[in-house]
């Protein structure tokens, strides 16, 4: 075990500077087209740079082996692509802050993320076309920037109710049955209104629980059951909701191939519910094809479409301009976390509009239709 550490150690210490790196004269070519060799090359980048780290620092590798950096690479190179595409650098810095904490909680090496990164850079810069971009240079710099600086303080638990807290509690017990009761007894006393618990309660415990997994304090277990627990609750809601009337609007709800992320949508899908919609949920990791096949089929209105990460704003604008190509009378709507922190990426996905909250999305649909009373 000390052995290994050593030769960690020394293994980084034989680090090449970066300096060396001999840099490609630059090529002209438009920032649409690098984006998409990336994306194409993806697989093959993030082989290249597990290789590169593996070469440079075989320690570094751990016990994780070659194959973990390869599927940390793929990720990594995701969230570039999204940042190159939406010209926001300092999303990508935040994206590899946000992996070196989460990485760091479970014991490992900032030294090794750092020459993570340095490697993936070489390999850009020496197989990417075009790799002297301003844009991806900065995306380098400000991610190498939020490596070096301190971690970022736990940021102040936000404002919740004392259901909210009650509920997380229980969940972080993994005692399902008093979760449930809590939000029953609240909804029997009409201590919280069922919109309350689509944008906030529900929200709030979910976030609080990535929160604590983020910071290592829990297991993907404990997020695992939480998830359970909170689509038992959303089924308690749905519960509630009368039977759509035979001509009410129809709206497709869903995110897209690649989000594994359901529980937005599903909180979106019911407050649809809960308003008359006639709703079709789709879950998550929908094909855009699918998704447009079964709107022309059911002449949906309506099609809201969420998103979780930076990478989640391409399908989506993918799937709005296939939608108005295959199902031209529905509006579609977008929401969902991939959209927070600037006002006008959404706008840059072709969607009619963006709900900020789930019980915002009905009302959002009524207006775009002209319906809302
Ligand atoms: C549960 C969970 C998972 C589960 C999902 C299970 C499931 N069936 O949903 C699993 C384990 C699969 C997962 C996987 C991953 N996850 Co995850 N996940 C979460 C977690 C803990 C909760 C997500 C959730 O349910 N949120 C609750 C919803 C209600 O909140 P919301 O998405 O913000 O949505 C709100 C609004 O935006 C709006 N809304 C949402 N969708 C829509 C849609 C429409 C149309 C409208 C109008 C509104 C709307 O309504 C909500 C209420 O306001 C979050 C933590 C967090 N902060 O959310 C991390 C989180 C989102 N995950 C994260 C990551 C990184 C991942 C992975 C990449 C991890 C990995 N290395 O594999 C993968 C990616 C998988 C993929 N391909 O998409 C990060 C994202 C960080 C970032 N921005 O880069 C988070 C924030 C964790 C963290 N603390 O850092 N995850």
């Amino acid at each position: 075990m000390q052995r290994g550490r050593r030769n960690r150690a020394r293994s980084l210490a034989r680090l090449r500077p970066r300096r060396t790196v001999t840099r490609r004269q630059p090529v002209a070519m438009g920032s649409s087209v690098r984006t998409a060799i990336l994306r194409a090359s993806a697989d093959g980048y993030a082989g290249l740079a597990a290789s590169r780290l593996a070469e440079q620092a075989p320690g570094a590798l751990g016990s994780d082996g070659f194959e973990a950096w390869r599927r940390h690479y793929r990720a990594q190179l995701q969230a570039l692509i999204a940042a190159l595409e939406d010209e926001l650098p300092e999303r990508y810095a935040a994206h590899v802050a946000w992996l070196r904490d989460a990485q760091q909680a479970r014991g490992g090496d900032p030294a090794v993320f750092s020459a993570a990164l340095d490697a993936l850079e070489f390999v850009l810069e020496q197989h990417l076309p075009a790799a002297a971009d301003p844009v991806l240079s900065r995306c380098f710099e400000l991610a190498r920037a939020a490596l070096t600086a301190p971690r970022a303080a736990a940021p102040p638990a936000p404002a919740a109710s004392p259901l909210a807290r009650a509920y997380v509690e229980a969940l972080l017990d993994c005692d399902k049955e008093r979760a449930l009761r809590e939000v029953d007894a609240a909804l029997a006393e009409s201590r919280v209104d069922p919109a309350a618990l689509l944008d906030e309660v529900l929200p709030y415990a979910q976030r609080e629980i990535g929160e604590l997994w983020h910071r290592g304090s829990i297991g993907v277990a404990e997020e695992h059951f939480a998830t359970q627990v909170t689509r038992q609750c959303i089924g308690r809601l749905l519960a509630r909701a009368q039977p759509a009337a035979p001509g009410a609007a129809r709206v497709v709800v869903t995110s897209l191939q690649g989000d594994g992320h359901d529980i937005g949508v599903q909180l979106v899908a019911c407050a649809f519910e809960l308003a008359g919609w006639r709703t079709v949920f789709l879950g998550a990791n929908t094909p855009i094809e699918e998704v447009v096949a079964i709107a022309r089929k059911l002449d949906a209105q309506v099609v809201a479409l969420g998103g979780t990460l930076d990478e989640h704003r391409a399908p989506i604008a993918a799937a709005v301009r296939a939608l108005r190509a295959g199902a031209p009378r529905a509006r579609v709507i977008v929401g969902g976390a991939a959209f927070d922190g600037s006002e006008d990426l959404w706008r840059r996905s072709g969607a009619d509009a963006l709900a900020r909250a789930p019980s915002e999305a009905p009302r959002c649909a009524a207006s775009l239709l002209g319906t809302l009373a």
